[in-house]
């Protein structure tokens, strides 16, 4: 059974189609502009950046094929993968909008060797597992597997003015406003790939509002309030997780396997008391007072009271919401409040004129969130933590906090158990809810919503290989000599993790002696570029001089 992708009847354009040379997965680039415009864009350019193009069009076309290479030297396929590719319209105001769009133009369902029954799976993922060609359709267009549609009105009058696209490979941009375009392609094609549900997370419907047929990437999206994979969730349970934030999670083992070296450690803080809490706790932020320091929450926490009742029928006798009752009590320590019933600026300015040295809101939900809101009169510091603690807290009249530490477990970006977070913002992002990792994973990732100036697609897809593992791609990472599994070198290669080029030397190579050269000039690019630094040079160096071919 297959579905054509209902975007498929926006589309009728010539067609130039060229090869490119991949190795483990090929992909076919299908050119679907005009002549003279997008990747026919004859306008003369300078090479830049690795990229030796000399027309906007040539450089777009390059930039685009290395693309496909590096996706293609980390993905097993014996189908070749075909893009449709397209300068295009994309919406934009003169201050913002999308940079580009992709997705699958074919999904496939109940095909052989499918992982899952009754789940759509992207064309491209399909192909590779049933190892044919599942729909090859009228024409090239017609059977593709993923489209990506590019701002070609980038920079111009009334869209994202002051910016224009990059085509370097070396993701280093040199002036402001530039926009890294193989950064902006590696993310669109990985939706293509798979990086995308088909879910509407506005109804919470499955594809097309077809029931009881989820697709592949829900059957590894939990929800941790309901503890629920999305595959199992009726549409209403969907529509409300999409916007919970913080609680929507990535379940897949390669990923969470992968997080701990991938993700930073997350700013925590350390609860002594009450015991039945104590450990390391994420926090949430304030936008308005002095950010906080280990100093102001170190030491016992007492609960601010007030009136109940006065302002709603919500308002408790542990919100902070009028004067507190208990000043003499709370000054000079770390005034505890619930979240509900006023904003948090109000309740830490009562807080505040109180005497307390710092202010502790529980949430009145699962989760934190950084805590909205201004007052320039605030001068003491102010977190959030999740309603468990704060809740077990109020239970037990108080607690106390060690100070915020660099925690030893928790990473930024991931729950308490690991797992990376989906992109939830609380009101619904249309085309970035879910389908991507969540902006507080630190360091930035491929897959956030937002590409940002510190990603190196060039040599790192961070997290995203292992995705696709999770889905049921099969990758090549692993060079005959470096180990395929254990061991520090294939744990640094496994994943990808600058990986994806050394493995396209050696699948591109004729021989040895050709696979280790294309890969110590790679090793020399990410020295030079500050990537790595000598003794990782050499560690990878020494690996690959092993490998076989
Ligand atoms: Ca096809
Ligand atoms: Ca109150
Ligand atoms: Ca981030
Ligand atoms: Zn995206």
């Amino acid at each position: 059974m297959k579905y054509n992708n209902i975007l498929k009847a926006a589309l009728a354009t010539t067609l130039l189609a060229g090869a490119t040379a991949a190795s483990a997965a090929d992909f076919v680039l299908v050119n679907i502009d005009p002549p003279g415009a997008g990747f026919n864009d004859p306008t003369p350019a300078t090479p830049v950046g690795g990229n030796a193009g000399t027309t906007v069009g040539e450089q777009r076309l390059i930039a685009y094929n290395r693309a496909l290479q590096q996706w293609g030297s980390i993905l097993k396929s014996n189908v070749p993968i075909v893009v449709l590719g397209s300068f295009g319209p994309r919406p934009c105001t003169a201050t913002g909008g999308v940079l580009a769009s992709a997705g699958a133009w074919n999904i496939e369902i109940n095909f052989p060797n499918s992982p899952l029954a009754s789940h759509w799976y992207h064309s491209a993922l399909a192909n590779s597992l049933a190892g044919v060609d599942l729909y090859p359709g009228a024409d090239i267009i017609d059977g593709a597997d993923i489209i990506a549609t590019f701002n070609g009105n980038l920079g111009q009058p009334g869209c994202i003015e002051g910016s224009t696209w990059y085509y370097g490979l070396d993701n280093q941009p040199t002036a402001s406003g530039q926009i890294d375009f193989l950064n902006v392609f590696m993310h669109e094609l990985a939706h293509g790939l798979g990086f995308q549900n088909f879910n509407d997370e506005a109804t919470g419907e499955t594809f097309a509002g077809i029931p009881n047929f989820p697709d592949s990437n829900t059957a590894l999206t939990r929800d941790n309030v309901l503890g629920k994979r999305w595959n199992t969730m009726t549409a209403a349970e969907i529509r409300a997780s999409a916007v919970r934030n913080g609680q929507v999670v990535w379940d897949g083992a390669n990923v969470t396997a992968r997080v701990p070296s991938v993700l930073g450690p997350l700013n925590a803080v350390t609860v002594t008391a009450p015991a039945g809490v104590a450990g390391d706790y994420e926090y949430g932020d304030a936008a308005f007072g002095p950010a906080a320091t280990a100093a102001a929450f170190t030491g016992n926490v007492v609960l601010g009271l007030d009136d109940a009742g006065v302002l709603a029928a919500t308002d408790t006798v542990n919100d902070g919401c009028t004067a507190f009752t208990n000043a003499a009590a709370v000054a000079g320590k770390i005034a505890l409040v619930k979240r509900g019933t006023c904003g948090f600026a109000v309740k830490v300015k009562n807080a505040q004129n109180a005497g307390a040295a710092a202010v502790i809101v529980g949430n009145n939900a699962l989760g934190v969130l950084s805590m909205g809101g201004a007052d320039p009169t605030i001068t003491i510091p102010s977190i959030m933590l999740t309603n468990s603690v704060g809740d077990a807290m109020i239970a037990a009249g108080g607690g106390a906090v060690n100070g915020i530490s660099i925690s030893d477990t928790l990473k930024a970006g991931a729950d308490n158990a690991g797992r990376v977070r989906l992109y939830a913002p609380t009101v619904y992002a249309a085309g970035s809810s879910i389908s991507h990792f969540d902006t507080v994973a630190s360091p930035n990732l491929l897959m956030e919503p937002a590409i940002t100036s510190t990603l190196r697609s060039s040599a790192n897809v961070d997290l995203t290989a292992a995705y696709f593992e999770d889905i049921g791609w099969k990758t090549e990472l692993s060079i005959a000599g470096c180990g395929t599994g254990s061991g520090a070198i294939a744990t640094t290669l496994n994943g990808s993790y600058l990986a994806g080029p050394v493995f396209a030397c050696f699948n591109n190579a004729k021989n040895k002696g050709q696979a280790q050269s294309c890969s110590t000039q790679y090793f020399n690019r990410l020295r030079n570029a500050g990537i790595i630094d000598g003794a990782y040079k050499g560690t990878f160096a020494s690996c690959t001089a092993g490998g076989g071919k």
